[in-house]
């Protein structure tokens, strides 16, 4: 449960405070973006003026969210920089406000509310809940706290935060809590099958289509143990895609029987994005994303490098082979 002593001091704030600012991270997923607006609407509803800032836009998947028209970038000339209190949402560090960070240091008060354990604790005050399913939780913790009424539209980005960060109840973070947490923000209203159609099934044809070319593309390596495929440059650009377009591909060709190590491509005008995927505990791809400039987890990790696929390729793939062998020969 919540930790009530620094909730009591965020309650206090918002309750002597008028005007709120709310800041989700950098390539907002679903945790940051529905916490963030979820806040937003709890502020309003207790009289604060709020704004709602990202550094990046909000993607498409996430539009249907209720709110999402009132979300603006750092550079909005509305914005003025007098805050009593700003959020941030889901953010492990100052440095994922993005562009936002200018906006998040002109506050009187800063708030910091996250369930990520590595957490820079960068605010005034910090409510940092690692057992906490979702930043979503916390949000839910505040407004049963503060007496507020949770909406339909609340529910409904709340239930977005947990459906998210327990990758459809299919994860480590999903236990009975979480089950149990889904099922009051379902009695609450909230939309849960438009959710999950819209975030975790719906996608434009140019994603399909992308989709279906890195599936024709897919080979395996080593016995079967690495997998990789790619989207080159041209059909991105004959799909008019995006990156967003082919973010499924990577988690989707892990379910291959076998694999331990996935690797997927894409290309564009100017460098190729790597992304890399572990099926095993004991092979970190963070480590070799790392080592190549980028970062990530232990599962999941990504770099992007400023040359061509064909170069990238043998890059990559001539790295991944020699840490699956070192890890052979450990006998992981
Ligand atoms: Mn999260």
């Amino acid at each position: 449960m919540a930790d009530n002593k620094i909730l009591g001091n965020i309650i206090e704030k918002i309750k002597s405070s008028k005007k709120s600012l709310v800041l989700a991270h950098q390539n907002p997923d679903g945790d940051t973006l529905g916490s963030m607006l979820a806040l937003g609407s709890l502020l309003k509803q207790t009289g604060h003026l709020v704004d709602h800032v990202i550094s990046d836009p909000v993607p498409e998947v996430y539009r249907f969210l209720p709110f999402t028209e009132l979300v603006k970038t750092p550079a909005n000339e509305g914005l003025q920089n007098d805050y009593d209190l700003a959020f941030s949402l889901d953010c492990g560090s100052a440095e994922r406000l993005g562009t936002a960070q200018k906006l998040w240091a002109g506050a009187k008060t800063t708030i910091n509310i996250d369930h990520h354990i590595s957490n820079e604790k960068f605010a005034t005050i910090n409510w940092i809940e690692a057992q906490a399913t979702s930043t979503g939780q916390l949000i839910y913790w505040l407004a049963k706290a503060i007496e507020i009424k949770i909406t339909k539209e609340v529910a409904t980005l709340l239930y977005t935060t947990l459906l998210t960060d327990t990758g459809c109840f299919s994860n480590s973070n999903t236990n009975a809590e979480a089950l149990s947490w889904g099922a009051e923000l379902i009695s609450l209203g909230a939309e849960h099958r438009q959710v999950y159609r819209k975030v975790f099934l719906e996608r434009p044809f140019r994603s399909v289509k992308a989709f279906g070319a890195a599936l024709d593309n897919l080979s395996l390596m080593e016995d079967g143990k690495l997998i990789w495929t790619y989207v080159d440059k041209n059909i991105m650009k004959s799909l008019s895609a995006t990156g967003e377009d082919t973010e499924d591909i990577a988690d989707h060709m892990m379910r291959t029987k076998g694999v331990q190590v996935g690797v997927f491509l894409r290309e564009d005008d100017s460098e190729t994005k790597v992304s890399l995927r572990s099926n095993d505990q004991n092979f970190d791809v963070s480590k070799i994303a790392v080592s190549m400039g980028g970062g990530g987890h232990k599962v999941a990790a990504g770099i992007n490098i400023k040359s061509p696929l064909s170069v990238v390729k043998d890059l990559i793939l001539n790295k991944v082979i020699d840490e699956l062998r070192k890890c052979d020969v450990k006998g992981n």
